[in-house]
């Protein structure tokens, strides 16, 4: 049984955060992408499917929980706790306008991570003051994958770091050509999503954003 404890732990050291988004990835390639992500060596997966019925997602969400080794990646399911058990998944990702983080924490099963959106300092220091063991941060730069959303810029990345203690996870626009200036910003830990997902070499793609995360 893996524990919050354990999984607490495994966020601590972790840099690198991978998205399976829909948007990007026919349900029939899922499994496979997800293998893809694994090899590469990222540190958590998250399950972002926002146009699909709850039945889809939670045989997505099985499918994905098979194909990640549980001494592997770390399982996070956006917007949907009830199906955290369902699936087996190690936690629940909230945005700003979902249920509160207890309210997540409540529905999901027990020992599972929380973590929160958000888009600002205030909201950066409200989602850690909430309880979340995990707040993403961002758009830092603008994208295709959250197109309505106004880019914060990689100032705030300092900003959040000197404020908050949870994990932060910078994301937004971030690949391998802007990650350097991510992490002058003071950014740990960031978030791909197109990136990964468009690259034709998904493991080989890992490694290179791992090293630049190494060295930094
Ligand atoms: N939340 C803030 S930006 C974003 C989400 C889900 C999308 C990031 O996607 P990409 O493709 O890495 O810019
Ligand atoms: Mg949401």
């Amino acid at each position: 049984m893996t524990t919050l404890e354990q999984r607490l732990q495994k966020l601590t050291r972790a840099r690198l955060y991978a998205i399976v988004d829909t948007g990007y990835v026919e349900p029939e390639r899922v499994p496979w992408i997800t293998e893809q992500l694994v090899l590469g060596g990222v540190d958590l997966i998250q399950l972002r499917a926002k146009k699909l019925p709850l039945s889809a997602i939670a045989e997505l969400g099985q499918k994905m929980r098979a194909a990640i080794p549980s001494a592997g990646p770390i399982f996070i399911l956006n917007d949907h706790p009830e199906l955290v058990a369902e699936i087996g998944a190690d936690g629940i990702h909230v945005g700003q306008d979902d249920l509160s983080v207890a309210e997540a924490r409540a529905q999901a099963r027990p020992g599972a991570l929380v973590g929160k959106s958000t888009h600002s300092l205030d909201q950066a220091i409200a989602a850690e003051k909430e309880g979340a063991d995990y707040i993403g941060v961002g758009p830092i730069y603008a994208t295709p994958t959250k197109p309505d959303y106004v880019p914060v810029g990689p100032a705030l990345i300092g900003q959040v770091r000197d404020a908050v203690r949870v994990p932060q996870f910078c994301i937004g626009g971030i690949n391998e050509q802007t990650l350097p200036e991510v992490l002058a910003a003071g950014a740990l830990r960031v978030v791909i999503v197109s990136a990964l997902l468009q690259s034709d070499d998904i493991p080989a793609y890992c490694q290179l954003v791992r090293e630049q995360l190494k060295a930094s």
